[in-house]
């Protein structure tokens, strides 16, 4: 008897929805509109069979019927002697004929009332019938935006105000030269045409397929649909001054991006392209819509750290939070540089947010780390998470380790150098790593090589020559007066990874490269010889420009952005080749996120002066995504002693 009251009288289907009920309402009411439109014409037909039957029974039963249901549900405060007034739902005349009348005239006006909300049903759902299929449609989704939107006020929790950190050299960075101005200029061409492709073919995928000119995504994303490459390029469009790109993409993020989603994801990949682009976009332009959307992703991510160790897993599905770990890791472990590459967003997200439980969940990793003992003085790169012991015993400062080492170094700098702590481990590690896996090859090339099965491979990864950035960025403040070394040897490096480009056919540098039998600075393995749009190589030569000014930094970054639009353009945007010594190469057929976020947004500021996001202020987290620096005396973590 209750249904009334809660189904379609007045013909408003919101208020049937009860989004308190599910643990996941938006999806839920996003996903089961239409349905509920149809169980409401079908309850208003059954409630106006109802209606007509009640009007064609005899008098008796109709009183019955009545009296029952208003006394129970509807009019309970009408005669509190309920007892005393009813036999065999009959009114009893008790209380005189004045009592009678006004009785049978609240009973008029409810039947009535009654009478007229079914007529109103009957009337609004044979209206609905009379609508064509795409006015229906249309009415639902409006009902859809609707409820979506109300929903995603509800989710949009305040956060306390924070004062802005310091965030200078925000500006053009016009490199003055007018050569140097124009290869600035081409850059800003290339990133113009890898965004209008995927935003013609792409839009709201992950990634595009450039050949294909159509959505792509990988399993770093699980089955989600969220919009990667925008999240990922914002900063780059906000930095080259693209500025109608960059709204379109804060349109798209405002309506669509969603994180209440049936996917598992990896956590270190959403946190340095989402998470980490999120909030560059936040303090370069203020919106703060870009916050909030970093804060509710990052409470999706929190649920991975639930591991008997604290150490999080790989993986994390958004909507459930059950997470696991690659089923190709060595002994079902977590990945060094996967749980050691989360430390500069979370420290943003509790000086944003004000709530510790980010910088804990960090702070708990590096804790655990620094109790447990190093073979060598050296990283593994696989951790348990449910014992709490390393898997394998293999160390590398490329893939698996590479951003574990960075991370420790650009804590200290975001934290305005007073995370000695950190510095002290980078140091720790960084003098293991020149111990045991740094070598110079035969032909005078200096290479990281990986340590496996207790011995060297001689072998270095693309990703691997990130380091000589990280080793110039490091200089300063290293212990020991070794400024000057760390700087050559970031030099060394570059050099380096500049001759593996320019070793190939395409001047495009290879996925990995050896030094062995004769043969640097070369891929041997054919699976090794792809180059799929990487930043690393373009990364280090633009700190080493920034530290040196040595102009052969931006020789060699023109070079491989010729290489690139040369190779890697075509009509859908930018694709990576399957082999760098192919003079007639074939596509992968995929423009990654990353190009946008990284590998042009690094040659631009390869061609821009120095003041446009200056070292002192930003930190650029491992996806190239700027942080400011948390100057303490802005900051709500001063408190905290484990930061200062
Ligand atoms: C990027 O997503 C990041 O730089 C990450 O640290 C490892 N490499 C890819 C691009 O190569």
């Amino acid at each position: 008897m209750t249904t009334p009251a809660l189904l379609p009288l007045s013909g408003r289907r919101i208020p049937t929805l009860n989004p308190g009920s599910s643990p996941f309402p938006h999806h839920r009411a996003t996903l089961r509109l239409s349905e509920k439109f149809i169980l409401l014409l079908i309850l208003s037909a059954f409630i106006t069979l109802c209606f007509g039957a009640f009007f064609f029974l005899p008098d008796s039963s109709k009183h019955k019927r009545f009296d029952l249901g208003l006394e129970d549900v509807l009019i309970p405060h009408i005669d509190s002697n309920k007892e005393g007034k009813h036999l065999g739902g009959h009114i009893i005349h008790g209380q005189g004929g004045h009592d009678e009348h006004r009785h049978r005239e609240e009973e008029e006006s409810l039947r009535s009332k009654i009478r007229a909300d079914h007529e109103r049903a009957l009337e609004e759902a044979k209206e609905k019938l009379k609508k064509s299929r795409e006015e229906l449609r249309a009415e639902i989704q409006t009902e859809k935006n609707k409820v979506a939107q109300d929903l995603k006020k509800k989710d949009s929790k305040q956060l306390p105000p924070v004062p802005m950190p310091k965030l200078v050299g925000i500006h053009d960075g016009d490199p003055g030269d007018p050569d140097i101005k124009e290869k600035r200029d081409k850059i800003r061409e290339m990133m113009k045409h890898a965004w209008d492709s995927y935003r013609q073919y792409g839009w709201g995928h992950n990634e595009l397929k450039p050949l294909a000119k159509k959505g792509h995504s990988t399993n770093i994303f699980g089955n989600s649909q969220m919009g990667a490459t925008i999240v990922d390029a914002l900063d780059t469009l906000y930095i080259m001054g693209l500025h109608d790109e960059f709204k379109d993409g804060q349109q798209w993020i405002e309506q669509n991006l969603e994180f209440n989603v049936n996917a598992e994801v990896s956590v270190f990949e959403v946190n340095i392209r989402f998470i980490g682009g999120l909030l560059a976009a936040y303090y370069l332009s203020g919106q703060e819509v870009f916050k909030i959307k970093a804060v509710q992703l990052a409470e999706k991510l929190l649920p991975a750290f639930n591991t008997p160790t604290g150490i999080p897993w790989a993986m994390v599905n958004l909507k459930s939070g059950v997470g696991r770990n690659w089923g190709w890791a060595s002994a079902g472990s977590s990945i060094l540089a996967e749980f050691g590459t989360l430390h500069m967003e979370f420290v943003h997200l509790t000086y944003l947010t004000g709530d510790p439980a980010y910088l804990n969940k960090v702070m708990h990793i590096r804790k655990l780390l620094q109790k447990m003992d190093r073979p060598n003085g050296l990283y593994p790169n696989y951790l348990n998470p449910r014992t709490g012991r390393w898997g394998q015993h293999h160390t590398s400062v490329g893939g698996l380790g590479d951003s574990f080492y960075e991370y420790l170094l650009k804590a200290w700098l975001m934290s305005d150098k007073t995370d000695l702590e950190a510095r002290q481990l980078y140091d720790d590690a960084i003098e293991a790593i020149e111990r045991h896996l740094i070598r110079k090859s035969n032909g005078g090339l200096t290479f990281i090589g990986e340590w496996k099965n207790g011995h060297l491979e001689r072998k270095m990864g693309h990703l691997t020559c990130f380091a000589g950035g990280m080793f110039a960025l490091g200089a300063d403040g290293s212990p020991g007066e070794k400024a000057g070394h760390y700087l050559q040897l970031g030099a060394e490096i570059a050099h380096t990874c500049h001759e593996s480009y320019d070793r190939t056919v395409l001047k495009l540098g290879p996925e990995a490269f050896k030094f062995d039998s004769g043969l640097e600075a070369v891929a041997v393995r054919q699976n090794e010889k792809y180059y799929i749009l990487r930043p690393e190589v373009i990364e280090t030569y633009w700190y080493m420009w920034r530290f040196t000014h040595d102009p052969k930094y931006r020789q060699w970054g023109w070079e491989a952005a010729q290489a690139i639009d040369k190779y890697c353009r075509v009509s859908g945007g930018f694709s990576g080749v399957k082999d760098v010594y192919s003079s007639s190469p074939t596509y992968d057929d995929v423009q990654q996120s990353f190009f946008l976020a990284e590998t042009l947004k690094y040659l631009y500021l390869l061609f821009s002066s120095d003041d446009l996001l200056p070292l002192d202020n930003w930190v650029f987290n491992t996806e190239a995504h700027p942080l400011p620096v948390l100057h303490l005396a802005n900051s709500t973590l001063s408190a905290n002693n484990v930061i200062r």
